[in-house]
């Protein structure tokens, strides 16, 4: 297992398995003393031989990934699982200590009203990112979008599945490759997201395409509604040429 709090935990050798699962066992945890919302992250990989595992073994990109999920500890406790068939949503009923499947088949909107991301890095977004925001706020048709960050990934996710709209955590001039990790956030949220009909990107690449080089490593990610991420997609697009 890939942890977000250790690189690696080795399994007792008799107890070991076929698979690799990358784990954040307490996702914004910062928010905890406030009650906000956090949640737990996670990814499965198949261990691709049966030699003695490595931090290498968790190295895979999205596409090798075999179920994904994570648990949010909010309101109400809900694991929402994919194994590559669709998104289902399992909240805990805890008069009887088992999880309902209460969400089947969850999609996200093709097109939401929500942008996702913490504003109080405006002045080190890049001016793609900058032209999006303010397009959001300020639209030259149609009605601006509302503005929901809980600065809680887990949070921000399940509310971007519900809702629609977009969730972004960007590449800053004081964080080039953003702040969310690759294996244990941005590669299983990716997963679900586009599991549930949406988009996950990195700006240039999906995310379940990037291959990932170290275990810690940080990515960008512009996750949600397809047409939404589309949209930011296309100005990004514009500023590379
Ligand atoms: P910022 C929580 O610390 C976390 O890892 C994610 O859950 C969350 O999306 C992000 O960081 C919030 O970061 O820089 O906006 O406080």
């Amino acid at each position: 297992m890939v942890s977000q709090c250790r690189s690696l935990r080795k399994v007792e050798t008799d107890k070991k398995g076929k698979y690799i699962v990358a784990f954040d066992p307490l996702d914004g945890s910062s928010n905890i003393d406030c009650l906000v919302s956090v949640g737990s992250i996670f990814a499965i990989m198949k261990k691709e031989d049966n030699t003695i595992p490595t931090a290498k073994d968790a190295l895979q990109p999205g596409t090798k990934v075999v179920a994904a999920g994570y648990a949010l500890y909010g309101s109400a406790t809900m694991m929402v699982i994919s194994v590559g068939n669709g998104v289902h949503g399992f909240m805990l009923d805890p008069s009887i200590g088992e999880f309902i499947l209460t969400d089947k088949n969850m999609t996200v909107p093709a097109k939401g009203k929500i942008y996702s991301i913490n504003e109080g890095y405006t002045h080190i977004w890049d001016k793609a990112v900058k032209e999006y925001i303010d397009n959001k706020k300020d639209p030259a048709k149609g009605t601006p979008y509302n503005a929901r960050y809980i600065g809680s990934m887990v949070a921000d996710v399940h509310r971007t599945i519900k809702y629609g709209g977009i969730f972004i955590y960007p590449a800053t001039s004081s964080s080039p490759k953003g702040k969310l990790r690759l294996l244990y956030e941005c590669i299983p949220m990716a997963f679900i997201m586009t599991q549930a009909g949406g988009l996950a990107s990195n700006g240039k690449i999906p995310i379940l395409d990037i291959q990932p080089t170290a275990i810690h490593e940080r990515s960008p990610i512009f996750l949600g509604s397809k047409d939404d991420v589309q949209e930011v997609l296309d100005v990004i697009k514009k500023y590379d040429k």
